[in-house]
């Protein structure tokens, strides 16, 4: 009994798995005003100007860029937010989203 050895064991912590991201991403266009798409990226996506203007530079001159990401309902939901308030201004501008790998 002398040897008998007694070991504290703790229960294994089961983590919630986090929920898949979904990146929103900025399409280019041959006719939304720069100006506007960087005023566009700040009030719907709370980047600081130096930001959005990298943000609409990079897709002006690649073809796209990625805005941000969130869970999958946020960033469609952000995406149609912005797409549908540069159609209210008579702009193509266009957002859309995809899963992250
Ligand atoms: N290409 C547009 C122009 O020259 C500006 C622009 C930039 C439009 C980024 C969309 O996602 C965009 N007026």
């Amino acid at each position: 009994m002398a040897d008998t050895k007694i070991k504290n064991r703790t229960a294994p912590v089961l983590k919630p798995a986090k929920p898949p991201l979904h990146k929103v991403i900025l399409l280019n266009d041959d006719y939304t005003p720069r100006e506007f798409v960087v005023q566009l990226l700040k009030a719907e996506f709370r980047v600081p100007e130096a930001q959005a203007a990298v943000i609409m530079l990079t897709a002006h001159t690649k073809g796209a860029c990625v805005v941000a990401v969130f869970t999958k309902e946020i960033a469609e939901e952000k995406a149609t937010r912005a797409t549908e308030f540069a159609r209210s201004n008579g702009f193509p501008l266009l957002f859309s989203t995809e899963p992250e790998e």
